[in-house]
């Protein structure tokens, strides 16, 4: 699904169903998503239904914690600790910042080399979309209950560490930055293999129409190839690693939070 107004990306969703029946339902609650925004009432809606050709590959999620974080300079620390730590330099992180923290919201994710800070998507207005991802019937379930006993089953959660799993299963992906555009939304994340789906509250103040996210990707990697997995290639959730309450910054950095 995506919705706009004047041109202007308002929100979007997408997802993976195995079975025909739940078709209505979803498309019925993307359109109600669509039409409830907080950013205002779209003037355009598209959604689209396709078949999958070909299997899809099974993953597992990415363990999720939250940092402590009572400041958006605290959650700014902690974001340049956790990405210096992956070799990301400093120069790239800054400007990493100001895609994730832009007013001009992009619909999709800015893919930048680690050490150049260049882009490497090819419309640096749009960003690339991640799509064809989703989760399992059962592994769904689990995350839930697993969410559900931190006070943060929210659908927001779910899809994030959704998508930040998919993206963290392409070996040439670094880390990922999020910062929701959603005004009221004011926690965002960093996902990497090695520290995992990290939530940061504070990310951003309340009210901000402020958001976006960005690939940190291996420099030379192939980003056509890299663009091609994140558009096109199905990918299901079909085991939850684990699902863990709040740690300091030094214990999700030397892992010892789990
Ligand atoms: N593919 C690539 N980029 C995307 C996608 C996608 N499928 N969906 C959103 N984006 C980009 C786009 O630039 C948006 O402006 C930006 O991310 C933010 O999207 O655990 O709600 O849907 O509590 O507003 C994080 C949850 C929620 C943290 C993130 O993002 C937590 C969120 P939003
Ligand atoms: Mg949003």
């Amino acid at each position: 699904m995506r919705a706009s107004r004047l041109g202007r990306h308002i929100s979007g969703a997408e997802g993976l169903f195995l079975d025909k029946e739940s078709l209505a339902r979803v498309s019925r609650e993307y359109l109600r998503r669509a039409l409830s925004h907080p950013k205002g009432t779209p003037d355009s809606i598209t959604i689209t239904l396709e078949s999958l050709s070909g299997s899809a590959k099974t993953i597992s999620s990415l363990p999720l914690v939250t940092v402590r974080c009572s400041s958006t300079r605290e959650a700014k620390a902690h974001i340049i600790a956790m990405l210096k730590h992956l070799r990301i330099s400093e120069d790239v992180i800054d400007a990493a910042l100001k895609i994730a923290n832009d007013k001009r919201v992009m619909r999709g994710a800015a893919l930048l080399g680690c050490l150049s800070g260049k882009r490497l998507d090819p419309d640096t207005e749009r960003g690339v979309r991640v799509s064809r991802l989703g989760i399992g019937a059962q592994a769904g379930k689990s995350l839930s209950a697993g969410l559900a006993r931190l006070g943060i089953n929210r659908i927001a959660v779910t899809e994030a560490l959704v998508l930040a799993s998919k993206v963290a299963g392409h070996p040439a992906i670094v880390a990922e930055l999020c910062v929701s555009d959603d005004p009221d939304y004011t926690t965002g994340y960093v996902a990497s293999r090695e520290f995992g789906y990290v939530r940061i509250p504070f990310i951003k103040r309340k009210g901000q129409s402020i958001g976006g996210r960005v690939f940190f990707v291996n420099e030379n990697a192939d980003a056509d190839g890299i663009i091609r997995y994140l558009e096109r290639k199905p990918v299901i959730i079909d085991k939850i690693s684990g699902v863990f309450g709040v740690a300091d910054v030094e214990d999700v950095i030397r892992n010892t939070n789990r």
